[in-house]
């Protein structure tokens, strides 16, 4: 048969091969078979050497017509399968389903609290201030009259870096030096990290503090009274009873630690007749530290005691955190377990 005839039915037998051709991977296979470089077309086109140089032209253009014909064939089917393909996939879609939700973080509960905390001091004229981490001695301990032989630095389980410098223990630093760069009256508060050598169930190396001070002229324990027992009614309702108790700190004089009526059971002792596991049944919990600066801590950063008076206070984050949510485990804040965090979104 000659080259002719042969190359003219490629095409209707494209056609019926695209009869047997229900997806892509067998459409490609045939367009290798047909037009591939070592397919029927080219190996027709090879034998266009054994024609004579009158013939060559009519059969070289016709072979050209025919390969835009089955490339408009290939590519017309390739267009029906997508089509059908893509309405069956339409089919199957259901777009009466509920759609997935999106995974979106949330802030972490330490966070949530200290922010909460600053909120409330905001409110009350006190300005947010922070500090380095790494400390030196003097402003951790020494300008908190704690000098180097002092037995209170025994109460600090600290984590030096060298003799003189440290992971600060708690926030004290930043208002001692905010102290010595400006000058009274001042409210401020300072939140962040603090570090102690400290490590079991209740206690971890890195935890969060809030401390707050105020100094000025006649500033009285009335003051640091009031104040704190606005703070704890805001954070923790405003049914909440505030006890104070003497106690010691050496930067403040008179000093006194402060419980809030258990916020578990309600001050009762019990809950649903069991005894109450945050209080221990007393109906308290301890939840701040505070005091009347000392006047040696004024002499450090040079106020004078006799014209200025103040009150500061400390709090940890992650003990309001657990008292405010019901959390059990200090481990729970340290973790980073989603299920966990997600709970407050
Ligand atoms: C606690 C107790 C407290 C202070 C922190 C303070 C800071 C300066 C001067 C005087 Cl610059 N005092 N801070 C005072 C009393 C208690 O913290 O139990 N914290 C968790």
């Amino acid at each position: 048969m000659d080259l002719l005839s042969v190359l003219q039915r490629l095409a209707p037998e494209l056609e019926k091969g695209l009869g047997q051709v229900f997806s892509l991977a067998d459409l490609e296979q045939l367009r290798v078979d047909f037009l591939g470089r070592k397919g029927r077309l080219a190996q027709l086109m090879s034998q266009l050497s054994g024609l004579s140089p009158e013939e060559r032209p009519a059969v070289g253009q016709m072979a050209n017509e025919i390969k835009t014909r089955l490339l408009a064939l290939l590519d017309g089917h390739r267009a029906d399968l997508e089509a059908r393909q893509e309405a069956a996939a339409l089919a199957r879609f259901d777009a009466s389903l509920p759609g997935r939700t999106p995974w979106s973080g949330s802030l972490h509960p330490t966070t949530l609290v200290q922010e909460e905390i600053c909120a409330v001091f905001n409110s009350l004229g006190y300005e947010v201030v922070s500090g380095p981490e790494v400390e030196n001695d003097y402003y951790n301990f020494e300008a908190l009259n704690m000098p180097p032989e002092h037995p209170a630095r025994d109460m600090q389980d600290t984590l030096y870096i060298s003799e003189k410098i440290l992971m600060r223990t708690h926030t004290s630093p930043v208002q001692v030096r905010t102290m010595l760069s400006r000058k009274p009256p001042l409210a401020v508060i300072a939140p962040g990290k603090v570090y102690r050598r400290d490590s079991d169930l209740t206690h971890t190396p890195m935890f969060h503090q809030v401390e707050g001070l105020m100094v000025g002229e006649n500033i009285s324990m009335a003051h640091l009274r009031g104040t704190l027992t606005a703070f704890l009614r805001a954070v923790f309702g405003a049914q909440t009873q505030v006890r104070f108790r003497p106690s010691f700190f050496p930067f403040t004089e008179p000093s006194a630690e402060v419980d809030i009526s258990c916020c578990m059971c309600g001050g009762k002792g019990h809950l649903n007749g069991e005894p109450c596991r945050v209080c221990k049944t007393t109906g308290w919990v301890e939840i701040l530290g505070c005091g009347m600066v000392d006047p040696a801590v004024f002499e450090a950063v040079g106020y004078d005691p006799s014209v200025v008076s103040g009150f500061a206070f400390g709090l940890g984050v992650e003990r309001v955190a657990m008292l405010k949510y019901g959390i059990g485990d200090l481990r729970m804040f340290f973790e980073n377990d989603v299920r966990f965090l997600g709970q407050f979104a």
